[in-house]
């Protein structure tokens, strides 16, 4: 029976094409989401914020930028791109985009901008979902874009040392080059920058594995508001002369420093990686399933991911050329598996899943060796997200829960929200217990935006989850940080930053409100 249902499964993973041939699945991430939808309104007025105490602009510091980047580096027009987040959600009104070349420049801008009193806001590929890298008022865009280079990949050390404006994508690509791979992978990799990525310590898909960020960065260069450069590189995994400072730096979001340069430690890329997508019936055999690929995938397990049916059939509806491999089902999971020897790989994972179905646990599903079909597989779960901002507009939620409790916000949610929604969906990183909680709707109105919020961060306070897993505070999510983080802790967080940004320069209306 159990090997039946396994060989039915196998069929599926070889005869089925799932997607478009690979050559045409590389990763595209556009720089703005629901590219028909109309641009926002300025968020400074929509959402009644008091400009900074800032200076204005002047025509002497443009030519002053001039004269220190070279004026191809200093924009002045068709700057909306800059202006506008990912989630077209949060516009700013910035009039000065700089784009530094190397970390002496960045200083310069910084120590001038300190002396002046102009705002500033580092922007790396704007993919960020909360609002952090667009300006809020008028603030400067301190574009990364130029510093680009992937310096060192060491094939012995397995340490990296990397420009922070270099996309996650290529730098990923430079360590495959000798055998290595950066341990960080998320949906927004052929866009998003890996400064971008330490400063909102991000997620993505792997932490299941390699962990978050804070353990990956091996050291850092940051840019402090007053000009001053701070050399944290390090190239060892032990360090322990002092205060780890680069941790201050990791997740901060631009509002401490603007990071230049950073080495992190890359694991060896697997020689065999088999990824399973398979249908469950319920939430509680989601679980049982989590607990026996720990239990028995243990050391190979390199992924754990959750999407729910109206998660998938969004993306399914929105992009024709996803295909998958098994329909019909409340919940799939996504679980991929990596080591160095595929036949041993192969029979565990067989096994797992075997053994799955024949406890009623799994229902149906494809598991594949293949690269490009692994590929296939990985693009449903990526454009997910996208899915459900294509033609609509969508409050995203990135809540860590915990995993008795992980899915029952999103029932709670959608009898909340009643006809209001669109769609109210859960998918997300399963073995890291962040849940991507999505609520649709027509256009942004402010009967649903109440149903939702602060009822969400509410929820997730109770249950001593965290308001954000993985995304970060920036301006969305400013007004709700009590929610995770206690007076005291705020009032630390307060007093550091005015230590380091004493005239509060860097990523204003940010993180602290
Ligand atoms: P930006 O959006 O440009 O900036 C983000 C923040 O970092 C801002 O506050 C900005 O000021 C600051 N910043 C940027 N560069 C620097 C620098 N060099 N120094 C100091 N501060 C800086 N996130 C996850 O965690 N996990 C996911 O799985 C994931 N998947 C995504 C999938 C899609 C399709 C999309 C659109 C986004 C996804 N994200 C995910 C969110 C986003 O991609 C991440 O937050 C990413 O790390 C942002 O990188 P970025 O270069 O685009 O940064
Ligand atoms: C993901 O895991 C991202 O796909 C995006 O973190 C989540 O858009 C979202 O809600
Ligand atoms: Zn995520």
């Amino acid at each position: 029976m159990r090997f039946q249902r396994l060989l039915q499964m196998r069929r599926l993973a070889t005869t089925a094409p799932l997607l478009r041939p690979p050559t045409q699945t590389k990763t595209t991430v556009r720089t703005m989401a629901g590219s028909g939808a109309p641009m926002p309104e300025l968020t400074q007025i929509t959402d009644n914020v008091q400009r900074g105490n800032y200076a204005a602009l002047s025509d002497k510091d443009v030519t002053h930028f001039e004269k220190l980047l070279g004026k191809n580096h200093v924009l002045t027009e068709d700057l909306e791109g800059y202006n506008i987040c990912f989630l077209k959600r949060i516009r700013g009104n910035s009039k000065l985009v700089l784009k530094p070349g190397n970390t002496e420049e960045v200083a310069a801008i910084l120590r001038h901008c300190n002396e002046r009193k102009l705002a500033v806001v580092p922007q790396g590929g704007n993919t960020g979902l909360v609002g952090g890298s667009v300006p809020i008022c008028d603030e400067i865009v301190l574009s990364l874009q130029r510093l680009n280079k992937v310096l060192s990949v060491d094939e012995v050390t397995g340490i990296a040392v990397v420009e922070s404006g270099c996309i996650l994508e290529n730098f990923d690509q430079r360590a495959r080059d000798v055998g290595l791979t950066v341990p960080l992978d998320l949906g927004a990799k052929a866009s998003c920058h890996i400064g971008g990525n330490v400063s909102t310590n991000a997620g993505g898909v792997r932490v299941v594995r390699y962990g978050n960020l804070h353990g990956s960065v091996l050291g850092v260069e940051a840019v402090l508001a007053n000009g001053q450069v701070l050399d944290l590189m390090s190239n060892f995994k032990k360090d322990n002369t002092g205060y780890h400072m680069k941790h201050l730096f990791i997740g901060s979001e631009g509002t401490l420093g603007v990071i230049t340069k950073l080495s992190m430690l890359c694991p060896h890329s697997s020689k065999a990686v088999n990824v399973a997508f398979i249908g469950l019936n319920s939430f509680d055999d989601v679980l049982k399933t989590f607990v026996s690929a720990k239990r028995n995938l243990g050391e190979i397990l390199s992924s754990c991911e959750l999407i729910d049916e109206r998660a998938l059939n969004t993306a399914l509806q929105q992009f024709k050329f996803l295909n998958a491999p098994i329909s019909g089902f409340p919940f799939y999971m996504l679980i991929e598996t990596s080591g160095s020897n595929g036949d041993h790989d192969e029979e565990k994972i067989n096994q797992f899943i075997g053994d799955g179905m024949e406890r009623g646990e799994i229902q149906d599903g494809t598991v594949t060796g293949d690269p490009g079909k692994v590929q296939e597989i990985w693009k449903i779960r990526e454009m997910v997200p996208l899915g459900l901002i294509e033609k609509s507009f969508c409050f995203k939620y990135d809540i860590s829960l915990p995993l008795r409790d992980f899915y029952n916000i999103v029932d709670v949610m959608r009898e909340r929200c009643g006809s209001l929604a669109t769609i109210v969906c859960g998918y997300g990183h399963l073995g890291d217990s962040n849940l991507h909680l999505n609520v649709s709707c027509e256009e942004f109105n402010d009967e649903i935006y109440k149903r939702v919020e602060p009822f969400v961060y509410e929820y997730t306070s109770k249950l001593k989850g965290s308001i954000s897993a993985e995304h970060g505070i920036g301006f969305l999510k400013k007004d709700y940080l009590h929610y995770s983080k206690n007076v005291v802790a705020i009032d630390w967080m307060r007093e550091m930053k005015k230590l380091l940004d004493p005239n509060g320069i860097l990523n204003p209306y940010k993180v602290l409100n």
